[in-house]
């Protein structure tokens, strides 16, 4: 350990599910094989620097709450034992993967050159880092919504200075992306959307944001950047609207500007509950339009209806996210991001470890429950079960076009067609899921 931060505690490790240990894993057994996989190579598991290590504990009633020894973060050495110490905890959580923003580990410049030399200067210290302990970078990304530049959006921003700056900062993120052989890189908007449509050109700003995000996808090419670009979907906050709202809003967008290829999604729980759907349900539209990338876990408050980002600990919830990952083959380059941070009274360095000791192990269960439901398979042939009348010829000509609404009709009249409801088993269902769960 490079750091005192977190003393007295040692690399967490599996030690069954019946110990009481609470810095220990009760689930998350990294080379415990699932469906012929190590579960360390399934979940993929990421710890975000911006709520562990960034966010101070403020909301917006009142300022930070936590004492940490690389306060204050507007100077390089602060920077750098941010650092260490974020380095110590990815080691003691036994974590693969780390994702940030440039604004969690740098101290903002005076200009946009002196911010770029410092982040330069950091991914210098992470790549040695890197080395020494094995950590890899799931992504990185831009932070084009906290300094008040941005407060207009950033690609969307009515100002073509503020595009510029944003595609100089997305620039410089994506080369510290690439030199940290980061896997994917993350776009999200979080103030790519309007407070107002009485100030609002929407179709200019439309078209500023499918302009930068062409861009993003030329410069990955250009620097042969192997990883994957994802935008991250989310409805609102902080702008009143945002237009990456949910998963089938951003494939509309990337069609529209012919990048359905290029992109693909990085999911958040919390995001999904803000857009008035489930985690499982963005994830399940993404994987039925190939759009799968990644996700952040986490969960939401149910009943604040803001975004929370609290550690996962509902299995269910959990379990039914990893079935559809798991149906669409898995996580390929993404994996699980614990965009998530502990609450603002939790203000120990234990803390920050039950919050991701918790997270990784409510996720085991939910990738053990789910591979036993794909095992058992009672829900996929019951799926394939009700649509099996689709495999009749009159069926498939309906499909592939040799059917048009006429065809159909006399056929309809010659064979007497007059279907019976056929009932949908949800309770059923719904109990074959308790037996995993
Ligand atoms: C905000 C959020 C971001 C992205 C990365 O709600 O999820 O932290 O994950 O910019
Ligand atoms: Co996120």
């Amino acid at each position: 350990m490079k750091t005192d931060f977190f003393s007295g505690i040692d690399k967490i490790k599996y030690e069954g599910p019946d110990n009481t240990n609470p810095m220990a894993f009760r689930h998350y057994n990294p080379d415990e094989m699932v469906m012929g996989k190590r579960m360390e190579d399934h979940l993929r598991f990421a710890v975000a620097y911006w709520h562990s290590f960034a966010w101070e504990g403020g909301d917006p009633f009142g300022g930070r709450t936590f004492d940490r020894p690389w306060y204050p973060q507007d100077e390089m050495g602060n920077a750098k034992l941010k650092a260490d110490v974020a380095f110590d905890m990815f080691e003691i959580l036994g974590a693969p993967y780390y994702c940030f923003h440039d604004a969690d580990v740098r101290p903002e410049g005076s200009n946009f050159a002196e911010s770029k030399r410092n982040l330069e200067e950091i991914v210098g210290i992470f790549e040695q880092k890197q080395a020494e302990t094995g950590m890899k970078l799931l992504w990185g990304t831009a932070n084009l919504f906290s300094h008040k530049r941005f407060m207009s959006g950033a690609s969307t921003n009515p100002d073509p200075d503020v595009f510029a700056y944003s595609a100089a900062t997305i620039k410089s993120c994506m080369d510290a992306t690439h030199k940290l052989g980061g896997e994917n890189y993350v776009l999200w908007g979080g103030r790519e959307g309007y407070e107002t449509l009485l100030n609002t050109d929407l179709a200019k700003e439309d078209a500023q944001m499918g302009r930068m995000l062409n861009m993003v996808v030329e410069y990955k090419h250009q620097i042969g950047f192997k990883g994957t670009i994802l935008v991250e979907p989310k409805p609102q906050e902080p702008s009143k609207h945002q237009y990456d709202y949910d998963a089938a809003t951003c494939y509309g967008f990337l069609k529209r500007h012919g990048l359905e290829n290029e992109v693909k999604l990085n999911l958040e729980q919390g995001h999904a509950i803000l857009a008035g759907h489930s985690f499982e349900h963005e994830i399940a539209t993404a994987a039925s339009l190939g759009m799968l990338g990644s996700i952040d876990m986490n969960r939401n408050d149910y009943q604040s209806g803001w975004d929370t980002d609290q550690f996962p600990n509902n299995v269910p919830e959990v379990a039914l996210a990893y079935y559809h990952i798991l149906k669409d083959g898995g996580l390929k380059t993404g994996g699980t991001n614990f965009d998530a941070k502990i609450r603002r009274q939790s203000v120990d360095a234990e803390d920050l470890l039950h919050g991701h000791i918790g997270g990784m192990d409510i996720c085991a269960r939910g990738l053990k429950a789910a591979a036993a439901m794909i095992e058992d398979g009672t829900l996929d042939s019951f799926v394939d079960d009700r649509y099996a009348g689709w495999k009749c010829d009159e069926a498939q000509k309906m499909l592939n076009g040799d059917y048009g609404l006429e065809e159909i009709s006399s056929y309809v009249e010659k064979a007497d067609v007059n279907p019976e409801p056929i009932s949908g088993r949800q309770e059923y269902l719904e109990n074959v899921i308790n037996r995993f769960v």
